[in-house]
């Protein structure tokens, strides 16, 4: 994400967490004072040394503007971390309605702001030199720090033996690729090929020891020549399972139950992969969010238990085709000679056509988006076993998005309804720090415009898999199942919003990931049906033997 403009990401955190202040004072009926403790209070003990070092500095301020009913956009262009510099202010939270109608909305917010300052001189100070950069301050610089461990290369942090998989589940490790059961011999990880197994469990699937019977390592007796398949996921955000809380954006369900877990969320670079559609294993315990969880790894193991945490999500947030030939692919962990063959899903449902910055020249061409994705192509043929299967999804059409949430209420209006997506859409758009620009925005010339880019991508896309040929796998396109997952969800009596992230806006949910599998299983099915594997005869003796094969 850019830093934006008229203040960019600075001024969105300020004017969302200055209204969300001003909520908790009014429910709890405190002076904006407490409500700005009581905020901090919530936070883990790690970040309230940084909740408490901010309230110093600009609270005065806030306090003073928030108490005589100023909004919160108000309050932070007086603070100056909102600007004008494009000429626009970008507004969040409805003015007052009582001067409404005289004056424009933009002259009516410029003279609140021109009064405000008068009114607060005597508050301000020298920010810059109380807060010179917010990662400096040495409160926040083990948040900044962690934040620059997400890197760029997208590979497990704690992984001692340099295999690319670690035993630790954040920082790209068990969340996001089966674990590593020995972590000091780089030799051993999932996803190997049936090798002795005799002592040792060389491949972390849970299965090893010898039939007493036999004399037949269990590993070759059931397992070997069974078609095993890894998962691995090639992808971006929606890929990866972004999710943002909704608790965090919505003033009444504010607490500190709702932030126990930020640092693992953190961590996890607010993704759920452990939940999502290609590489889900696991059903949720987060109370925000329910809905059932089905995956392609899931189906694969329970077509093939010698399948155990043989996954890879490698959804990264941003991700379009050329970040993922130029680095994504390669954090790929898969050896053609070592390992079984792979599954793989490459799905950049979006990003190339959604950073858009008030122009098109961000969006990538046909002719670049069939480059990059053969780069990628290529690179994945370089590493996988023979009897692999690659299935590319093309972008989807995000109209959907506006069309169905454009007039609801966003979860930061929750409390007087009124604020809606529309309006969110917008303003981050005036910030430049929206993650679809093209898509997320009231102006349907700009929706349609990216739409047809994407549909262009699409093609780019499926004549690259009919034109070209890979040595070590066949490649199937297939345009994503958004359409069908709405209509699915609608037949059975759901309602479409309840199919998107409510925070964003844009991404799907745990409700459509269950829903996209269970989908485009029924078209491998129906369509591709040599892509799914065979059924392994030794399941149930495996499950008698093994139990859950060691977990996760
Ligand atoms: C809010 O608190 C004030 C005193 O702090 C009290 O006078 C008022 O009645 C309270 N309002 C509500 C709705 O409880
Ligand atoms: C926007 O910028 C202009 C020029 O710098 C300034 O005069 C005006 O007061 C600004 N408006 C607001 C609301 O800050
Ligand atoms: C999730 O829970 C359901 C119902 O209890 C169960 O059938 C299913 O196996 C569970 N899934 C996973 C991945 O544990
Ligand atoms: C929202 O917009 C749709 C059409 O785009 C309309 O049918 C619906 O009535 C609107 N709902 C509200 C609450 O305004
Ligand atoms: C929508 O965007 C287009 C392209 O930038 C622009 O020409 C048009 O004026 C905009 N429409 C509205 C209603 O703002
Ligand atoms: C793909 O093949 C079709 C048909 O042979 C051809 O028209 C097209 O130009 C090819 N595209 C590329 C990018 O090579
Ligand atoms: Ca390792
Ligand atoms: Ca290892
Ligand atoms: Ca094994």
């Amino acid at each position: 994400m850019t830093n934006g403009q008229n203040g960019g990401v600075s001024c969105a955190a300020c004017t969302i967490l200055t209204g969300l202040v001003e909520q908790l004072a009014e429910i709890y009926n405190i002076s904006i004072d407490d409500a700005l403790s009581k905020y901090c209070g919530f936070l883990p003990s790690g970040f309230q040394g940084a909740c408490t070092a901010l309230v110093d500095v600009y609270g005065p301020i806030v306090i003073n503007l928030l108490e005589k009913k100023e909004t919160p956009d108000v309050v932070c262009l007086t603070l100056g971390i909102c600007t004008n510099e494009t000429g626009h202010v970008c507004r969040l939270f409805p003015l007052p309605s009582r001067h409404r109608g005289a004056i424009s909305e933009a002259e009516e917010l410029r003279q609140r702001v021109a009064a405000a300052k008068q009114r607060v001189h005597h508050l301000r100070r020298d920010y810059a030199a109380l807060l010179p950069d917010i990662c400096k301050i040495p409160v926040i610089k083990p948040i900044c720090d962690l934040l620059d461990r997400f890197g760029n290369d997208h590979l497990p942090v704690d992984d001692v033996d340099g295999d690319y998989f670690s035993d630790l589940q954040t920082f790209r490790g068990t969340s996001w690729r089966g674990k590593d059961c020995n972590d000091f011999d780089a030799d051993v990880h999932p996803g190997r090929r049936t090798v002795d197994d005799a002592v040792f469990d060389t491949n972390c699937n849970g299965i090893f020891g010898v039939d007493g019977d036999t004399g037949e390592t269990y590993e070759k007796k059931w397992c070997e020549g069974t078609g095993q398949m890894g998962t691995v996921l090639l992808g971006d955000s929606a890929g990866a399972h972004f999710h943002i809380p909704p608790a965090w954006f919505t003033s009444s369900e504010l607490s500190e139950e709702a932030f126990k877990d930020l640092f693992f969320i953190l961590e996890n670079e607010f993704d759920w992969p452990m939940l999502s559609s290609s590489t889900g294993y696991k059903n949720s315990t987060w109370p925000d969010i329910s809905g059932p969880v089905d995956s392609t790894y899931l189906r694969l193991r329970e077509f093939n238990r010698c399948n155990h945490r043989d996954y890879q999500n490698i959804g990264v947030n941003g991700a379009r085709a050329s970040a993922m030939a130029d680095t994504i692919v390669k954090s790929l962990a898969r050896d053609g000679l070592k390992d079984n063959p792979v599954f793989l899903m490459l799905a950049l449902i979006g990003n190339d056509v959604c950073n858009g910055h008030h122009d098109s020249s961000h969006m990538t061409t046909p002719t670049e988006f069939y480059q990059k994705n053969l780069e990628t192509f290529r690179y994945v043929d370089s590493k996988v076993a023979p009897g692999s299967v690659l299935l590319a999804t093309g972008l989807v059409d995000g109209r959907i998005l506006y069309d169905t949430l454009h007039n609801r209420t966003h979860p930061l209006g929750s409390l007087h309804n009124d604020v809606t997506y529309s309006t969110v859409y917008d303003y981050l758009n005036c910030l430049d720090v929206s993650p679809c620009f093209g898509w997320l925005n009231s102006n349907k010339t700009w929706r349609d415009y990216t739409t047809e880019r994407a549909l262009q991508l699409n093609k780019a896309l499926k004549e690259l898999v009919a034109n070209e040929t890979f040595k070590n796998f066949k490649a199937y396109y297939f345009d994503p199942t958004v359409p069908q997952v709405f209509e699915y969800w609608e037949e059975h009596g759901g309602e479409a919003w309840q199919l998107i992230e409510p925070v964003d806006g844009f991404h799907p949910n745990q409700i459509s990931n269950e829903l996209n599998t269970k989908i485009s299983w029924e078209l491998y099915r129906n369509y591709t049906p040599e892509v799914i594997p065979p059924i392994n005869p030794y399941n149930e003796l495996i499950a008698q033997k093994f139990g859950d094969q060691g977990g996760y």
